[in-house]
């Protein structure tokens, strides 16, 4: 690969995209032309941690060498707020989805409402 532009990401997918307690999330996306992918993750509004996402059919991310990069996130117990975001990086630059901030995840929100509090 030659051609001077950053790498493209595209295709984020966070599985489960709705995870339950302590359910790690497999997080992949398709990236070409990059010399390194990285997940970047936090949780609870803390340090982000970086995991390096790889194409090596082992890491959740489907066959080796088909451009589908994954990493995951350790599980979570029920109502922690994880954020990720992908970066991608080569000579030229680096590109990141979404372009700024963070995906959140809140972990056990199963959708709709939560009961009301009766107390
Ligand atoms: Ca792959």
């Amino acid at each position: 690969m030659s051609t001077a532009t950053p790498p493209t990401i595209s295709d984020v997918v966070a599985s489960p995209d709705q995870p339950q307690a302590f359910e790690p999330v497999v997080v992949t996306a398709r990236v070409d032309d990059a010399d390194t992918v990285d997940l970047l993750s936090n949780v609870a509004l803390g340090a982000d941690t970086t995991l390096p996402m790889a194409d090596d059919g082992a890491s959740g991310d489907g066959a080796a060498g088909d451009g589908v990069y994954g990493a995951t996130i350790p599980g979570q117990d029920t109502g922690a707020l994880i954020r990720y975001r992908v970066e991608a990086t080569n000579d030229e630059g680096t590109a990141s989805v979404p372009a700024t901030g963070y995906t959140s995840v809140i972990v056990g929100a199963t959708g709709g409402c939560r009961p009301a509090s009766t107390s």
